[in-house]
């Protein structure tokens, strides 16, 4: 079924106005700023990163990085170590850290949020294959996975242009309105996790069911808070990565979940903070966060514990989607408690510990 998607509203007119961009956010869950940051620090960024991914063996040797033209046999995702061991290197790059500092994201963070305000010092990108459409990433809130606080932001970027078949974000607008986390599920895809909108929509008629989304253009930016439901869309492209940023912004003096002081994807392959900052050439961002006494708080695993119990009951029935959740977690981590029982479950299923690449269908 194609799903009929709608225009974001862009909120360009607004953006010397922090009281309308309250109201609007307050309202409709989002604001989207065509040409918000930088097109020409993005492109030189993408160029840093796709170069990273072109030694690392995801591009087609030989193309231009900048045309992110992506090797198939190389396909993986979050989860799998061959995309940490990827994306790790492309992780310690300190132009993709400093984008989430640029002067005008900052800005306008500080302005809708109308407090001093810092950067998360996890930063996240999203190298996303085509034609691996089973993985993109689900309908969720993200505070299930990013926690701490309800007023932290959220902002979207792709670093290079990104036309709905390469599969960007959508929300659902005023979706934050539920105000409560709501029941996650096991899913494929970033995060693991997907909110059933039609379950929902039964709970909370007031659920408006319209995505939203646009043909992304380089340096457009969608910010939107921790219980706005929202997704990506599948990369339907015969050949094209998908490159973006996700960074949160919180004020300065809010707790903050534990996890998200340290890099992201350790779990799959450890990495600190000082192997990030190795070769870099300046020094203001290394731990810049320690200057700030924001309360830290303990991660809340009821989630993700949830999540593994769904997908360990789904295995054992049969699914396949199941099935490859928790071979991924035996891949990465053998003897911890989940990779024991995902190894059980496999094994009274019949099934090996080696990557599925059959399943490639949207959810
Ligand atoms: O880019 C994606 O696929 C996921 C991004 C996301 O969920 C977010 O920005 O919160
Ligand atoms: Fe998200």
């Amino acid at each position: 079924m194609i799903e009929k998607l709608q225009e974001l509203r862009v909120s360009n007119d607004a953006m010397n106005d922090p009281l309308e961009l309250r109201r609007r956010i307050a309202d409709e869950g989002y604001l989207f700023f065509k040409h918000l940051q930088s097109p020409d620090k993005l492109l030189a960024l993408r160029r840093e990163m796709l170069t990273v991914m072109q030694q690392g063996g995801w591009l087609v040797p030989g193309t231009d990085p900048l045309q992110a033209i992506a090797r198939i046999a190389a396909q993986c995702t979050e989860g799998d170590t061959a995309y940490t061991d990827v994306y790790h290197e492309v992780y310690k790059l300190e132009a993709f850290h400093r984008a989430a500092h640029l002067p005008e994201v900052m800005d306008m963070i500080g302005k809708i949020m109308g407090r001093p305000v810092m950067p998360h010092p996890q930063k996240i990108a999203r190298l996303w294959f085509p034609k691996y459409t089973a993985h993109t990433t689900p309908i969720h809130q993200d505070f299930v996975h990013f926690q701490g606080n309800f007023e932290t932001l959220t902002c979207w970027a792709p670093v290079g242009d990104c036309p709905i078949e390469l599969g960007g974000l959508a929300v659902l607008p005023g979706s934050h309105k539920v105000k409560r986390v709501l029941d996650h599920h096991f899913s494929l895809g970033a995060g693991g996790l997907y909110v059933d909108v039609p379950e929902q929509a039964q709970l909370h008629p007031e659920l408006d069911v319209a995505w939203h989304t646009t043909n992304y253009e380089i340096g457009d930016s969608l910010i939107f808070p921790a219980l706005m439901i929202h997704k990506a869309l599948p990369n339907t492209t015969e050949d094209k990565l998908r490159v973006s940023l996700d960074n949160r912004y919180q004020a300065i003096g809010d707790p903050i979940a534990e996890h998200m002081l340290q890099p992201h994807l350790i779990s799959t392959h450890p990495l600190t903070w000082d192997e990030v900052y190795r070769d870099w050439h300046t020094d203001d961002l290394k731990y810049y966060w320690r200057q700030y006494a924001n309360p830290v708080t303990p991660r809340d695993m009821s989630y993700a514990d949830k999540g593994f119990a769904e997908a360990v009951e789904l295995a054992r029935g049969g699914d396949p989607r199941a099935h490859l959740a928790l071979q991924r977690i035996f891949k990465r981590e053998p003897n911890s408690p989940s990779g024991r029982v995902a190894q059980q479950v496999l094994m009274a299923a019949g099934i090996g510990v080696e990557h599925d690449k059959a399943i490639n269908s949207t959810h």
